[in-house]
């Protein structure tokens, strides 16, 4: 059986928790706190972030949202989810990285940071500002978001 060790809030757990339920594959949640640091989570991650998932039975442990969601596509044939020609997988890839590197950077990771790790960790008070900022570049994203719906053909597609 497959451990997903993950953080509920995390935008990266929660998109492997997607892609393992588009696959059909069946996994255990594990709740990790990753700022916690605990020895058996470095032992898995010494980068201490996650998710990562393992499978005792196979002796397998994977690290980072892209690599597991690969490794899956590559080794589960249900639910392609990078597929099409090459130019199409690269265009899944780029927007896959634009979630987790811009919209992460810009928006989900100040939030989290501000309303979350601050709270729970340094107990300290979210800054309005960093929260203001984060919420207009939500906005800028969303735009792109609805410009990206309305415009390309997988909007057409019947979902019937
Ligand atoms: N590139 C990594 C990023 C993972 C990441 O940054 N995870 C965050 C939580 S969303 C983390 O564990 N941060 C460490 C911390 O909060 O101490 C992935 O795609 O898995």
């Amino acid at each position: 059986m497959w451990q997903l060790h993950q953080f509920p809030l995390c935008p990266f757990s929660r998109k492997v928790r997607l892609h393992l339920a588009e696959k059909g594959v069946p996994f255990e949640l594990w709740r990790e706190n990753p700022w916690e640091q605990r020895d058996e989570f470095l032992d898995q991650n010494p980068a201490a972030r996650t998710p990562v998932i393992t499978n005792a039975e196979r002796g397998i442990t994977l690290v980072d949202s892209r690599a597991i969601c690969e490794y899956f596509e590559e080794t589960v044939d249900k639910n392609p989810l990078i597929n099409g020609t090459a130019q199409m997988r690269a265009e899944i890839r780029r927007l896959v990285a634009l979630f987790d590197e811009n919209f992460f950077g810009d928006v989900t990771g100040p939030l989290l940071h501000e309303r979350m790790k601050k709270r729970l960790v340094y107990r300290q008070s979210p800054d309005s500002r960093v929260l203001r900022e984060a919420m207009k570049l939500a906005h800028e994203h969303l735009y792109y978001i609805d410009y990206l719906v309305d415009t390309r053909p997988w909007r057409s597609v019947d979902p019937k």
